[in-house]
C-alpha cells in the first residue's frame, strides 16, 4: 500500500510524459534505444563501433538502408537529457582506432544522439533520430525486487548461495547469519557486518573462475556515490526455524528489530535506486539489446552457465513486468523488440560462430519459459562490435587446426612468454558444442571450453589488442563479426 499513491502518479507522470514524446516522435521520428549487459559485457565498444560504423558508411550489408545506399549522412547532435552523462564516443573512438586500445570501464548511464538522414524506399527525405541510451545490466536485474518484499528476496537470495558453486563462496557470510537473530534488536555494527560479508560474496561470485551473472542487488558491486549509505548496508536474513524457505507471506517483522531493520533499508534501496532508474530510464526505451558474455560462462563451465540462464529470465521477467504495469492505452508499446547478442565472437573460430548464436538462443527459449512470454518479438545474434582476430589452420604434428589470430595486449602471458602488445600469436579456441542440448540439463557433457584442449587453456581468453582499421572502397573501417545484422534487427524496420 505504501508506494500505491506515489505509483499512481509516477504512473500519469510517464503517461503524460509518453503523450509529449509521442506527438515529438510524430514530427520527428525518434528512437530510443537500450544498450545493456553486465560490467565488462562490451556495452561500450558495441556503441562505439555502431556510431562510428554509421558515421564513417562502413561494411554493413545487412543493414538495409545503409547497403543500398539510402543513408545519406549520419551525424551527432545534443541529447535530449539535460542530466544524463553524454557518452563519450570521441573519447572511446580515439582510444580504439588511434591508440589501439580497448575504452576504460564506465559504471554509469550515459547517452548519445544520433540522427540519420535517409531516402524511404519511395525516394522521400526523411530523418531518423536514434537515441542510444548506455546502462549497466546490473541495473536491469534490480527491478524484479521492485515486485518482491525483503523477506521474498531474502528467501530466494539465501536458496540461490546454497547451491554450488556460490555455497562455498558464501560460507562466511552464512556463517555470520547463523549467529545473527532477525527478531532481535537492531544492531548497526551486525548490519555492517552482514552487508560486507553480502558484498564480498557477491563480488567473489563475479570473479571469473565463477562468472555467476545473477548477483542483485546491482549496486553493491558497484556503489557510485551511494557507497556507505544506510540504502546499501543491509543483507538477507535467515529466520532459524524456516531454514533457508522462507515464508513470504509472513507479517511484517516487529518494530525495533533487525529484521525491520534490513527491511527499511531494503525499502529505501528500491526507492532511492531502482524506481528512479526504472521511471527516468527504463520505462522509456522503444527497444533493447542485451549485450551476453556468452564466452566468460562457457569458460567457467556449466554452473556458471547455469546461472546466465536464470540471469536471462530474470530480465525478461523485467520486460514483461514493463509492459504489465505501464502499458495503458495512453501508451505506445514501449520496449517492442529485443535483441539478446553474445558478444567477443571474435574468440571463437567461425564454425562456432553459429553454435554460438544457437546455444544462446536455446538458453533464452527456456529463460523465456520461466519468466514467461516477454511480449516482445526476441531475437539472438552473436555478434563481435569490433573483430581483433583473423583465422588461419596451424601445423600441430600431423594435425591441421583451425585456429583464430590476434594480437595479445602488452603484460598478457601466456606458456611462459610475456607479449609486447605487437606480437602476433595463435589461439586455439576449442569448439562449442554442435547440439545446445549439451549444454544444458541436469548432467551436461559440456563442461566448459577450459577443458576442451588443456594444453591451451591459458591461451583461450587472453585479451587482444583492438586491430588496425582496415580499408574498403576509400573508407576506414573497423572490422565486425555481425554488427550489420544486429543494427537491421533494431532499426531497420523505421527507415522504410
Ligand atoms: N576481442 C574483442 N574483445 C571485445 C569486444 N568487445 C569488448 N571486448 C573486450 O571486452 C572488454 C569490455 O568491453 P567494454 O565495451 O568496455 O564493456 P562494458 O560492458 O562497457 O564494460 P563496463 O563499462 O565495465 O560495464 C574490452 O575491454 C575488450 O577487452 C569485441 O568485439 N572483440
Ligand atoms: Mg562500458
Amino acid at each position: 500500500m505504501r508506494h500505491a499513491l506515489s505509483d499512481i502518479l509516477a504512473e500519469a507522470r510517464l503517461a503524460a510524459r509518453a503523450l509529449v514524446e509521442f506527438g515529438q516522435h510524430a514530427f520527428n521520428p525518434t528512437i530510443r534505444l537500450g544498450v545493456t549487459g553486465l560490467s565488462h559485457s562490451g556495452k561500450t565498444v558495441f556503441i562505439t563501433a555502431l556510431v562510428h560504423g554509421l558515421m564513417q558508411g562502413g561494411r554493413f550489408p545487412v543493414f538495409e538502408p545503409l547497403a543500398t545506399g539510402r543513408i545519406a549522412r549520419t551525424r551527432l547532435s545534443p541529447q535530449p537529457d539535460d542530466a544524463v552523462p553524454r557518452f563519450d564516443y570521441e573519447g572511446h573512438v580515439r582510444a580504439l582506432v588511434e591508440e589501439r586500445r580497448w575504452p576504460e570501464s564506465t559504471d554509469h548511464i550515459s547517452e548519445l544522439r544520433l540522427v540519420v538522414d535517409y531516402q524511404s524506399q519511395r525516394g522521400v527525405a526523411r530523418t531518423l533520430t536514434i537515441d542510444i541510451v548506455d546502462y549497466p545490466g546490473e541495473w536491469l536485474l534490480d527491478l524484479p525486487l521492485l515486485a518482491k518484499s525483503y523477506r521474498q528476496w531474502s528467501g530466494e537470495s539465501l536458496a540461490l548461495s546454497a547451491h554450488a558453486p556460490r555455497a562455498e563462496i558464501a560460507a562466511d557470510w552464512h556463517r555470520y547469519l547463523a549467529t545473527l537473530d532477525p527478531l532481535g534488536p537492531q544492531d548497526e555494527q551486525a548490519a555492517l557486518r552482514a552487508a560486507a560479508l553480502f558484498t564480498r560474496y557477491l563480488k567473489a561470485c563475479r570473479d571469473e573462475r565463477y562468472a555467476m551473472s545473477l548477483l542483485p542487488p546491482g549496486r553493491f558491486l558497484m556503489p557510485g556515490d551511494l557507497a556507505g549509505s544506510p540504502a546499501l548496508t543491509f543483507s538477507p536474513l535467515q529466520w532459524p526455524q524456516q531454514g533457508l524457505q522462507q515464508e513470504p507471506q509472513a507479517g511484517p517483522p516487529p518494530v525495533g528489530s533487525l529484521a525491520a531493520m534490513m527491511q527499511r533499508r531494503f525499502e529505501a534501496y528500491k526507492d532511492v535506486v531502482v524506481r528512479p532508474f526504472f521511471q527516468n530510464h527504463f520505462a522509456r526505451l522503444d527497444r533493447q539489446i542485451i549485450l551476453v558474455d556468452a564466452l566468460a560462462a562457457f569458460n567457467a563451465g556449466p554452473d556458471a552457465v547455469r546461472d546466465l540462464e536464470g540471469a536471462l529470465a530474470a530480465v525478461l521477467e523485467c520486460f514483461r513486468m514493463g509492459r504489465k504495469t505501464w502499458a495503458s492505452a495512453l501508451f505506445r508499446p514501449r520496449v517492442d523488440r529485443i535483441l539478446f547478442a553474445a558478444t567477443k565472437a571474435d574468440h571463437l573460430h567461425h564454425a562456432s560462430h553459429e553454435r554460438l548464436e544457437a546455444i544462446l538462443a536455446r538458453m533464452i527459449e527456456r529463460a523465456a519459459e520461466r519468466a514467461s512470454a516477454a511480449g516482445a518479438p526476441i531475437d539472438v545474434v552473436a555478434l563481435s562490435a569490433v573483430r581483433a582476430t583473423h583465422e588461419a589452420r596451424v601445423r600441430r604434428g600431423r594435425e591441421e587446426l583451425p585456429c583464430i589470430i590476434g594480437v595479445p595486449a602488452a603484460g598478457e602471458v601466456a606458456g611462459g612468454e610475456v607479449f609486447d602488445g605487437a606480437t602476433e600469436a595463435a589461439m586455439f579456441p576449442g569448439d562449442l558444442p554442435a547440439d545446445p542440448n549439451e549444454v544444458f540439463g541436469p548432467m551436461p557433457t559440456f563442461r566448459g571450453l577450459t577443458t576442451a584442449a588443456p594444453q591451451d587453456a591459458d591461451f583461450r581468453f587472453l585479451r587482444l589488442r583492438p586491430p588496425k582499421l582496415e580499408q574498403l572502397d576509400g573508407v576506414a573501417m573497423l572490422p565486425h563479426i555481425r554488427l550489420d545484422r544486429a543494427l537491421q534487427f533494431l532499426i531497420g524496420d523505421r527507415m522504410p
